[in-house]
């Protein structure tokens, strides 16, 4: 099974998401039903250890907290821009709950992530994007602001990988104290 941990996006915030979602020729946009912001990615994993991910997930304890999300911005890969995400506003308590998930899962036997912890949600993979048109929709966009939304759980997700998009598939929901 290929898992990764996110928060399921509540419809408060998918639905401002979907509006993002136009007037970027060039943009692979995420389905509605995929939005979700990683909290960490696990991977390919064989059974047995995927059920000590979910005894792991299962015996953490964290607390509810308020999620706005904010801006967007593009991720550069190797000189070409290849991703647009939307930020989120800066959230101790978003930071400590992935901080708990990667100690649990550290101790659940997986490698430490050496990736630093930036949350995101990834709206659309750029294939040809005109270098302007993207410069233009992210400053039209960068006002972009959603939320607070109660975040009550976080979820454990499979993924299937496909040709034109992955389908992911909410597993376990883990709800917050
Ligand atoms: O939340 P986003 O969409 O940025 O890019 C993948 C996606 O992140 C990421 O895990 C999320 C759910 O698939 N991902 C995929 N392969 C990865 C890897 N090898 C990875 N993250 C880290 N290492």
């Amino acid at each position: 099974m290929r898992l990764f941990v996110a928060i399921d996006l509540p419809w408060d915030l998918r639905e401002p998401l979907t509006r993002l979602a136009r007037g970027l020729p060039g943009g692979r946009w995420v389905s509605e039903a995929n939005l979700h912001l990683t909290l960490r990615f696990v991977g390919e994993v064989p059974p047995h250890r995927a059920e000590e991910v979910d005894l792991a997930l299962a015996t953490l304890r964290s607390k509810r907290f308020a999620l706005s999300l904010a801006g967007v911005g593009t991720q550069n890969r190797a000189g070409r821009e290849v991703a647009l995400w939307v930020g989120v506003e800066r959230n101790a308590q978003l930071e400590h709950l992935q901080a708990k998930i990667e100690t649990a899962l550290h101790r659940a036997g997986l490698p430490a992530e050496k990736r630093r912890f930036l949350p995101h949600v990834m709206l659309a993979r750029l294939d040809n994007t005109v270098e302007e048109k993207l410069a233009a929709y992210v400053q039209s966009n960068n006002l972009f602001r959603a939320g607070p939304v109660v975040i009550d759980a976080f979820t454990l997700f499979s993924s299937q990988l496909g040709k034109e998009a992955s389908v992911y598939t909410a597993e376990v929901a883990y709800p917050l104290a």
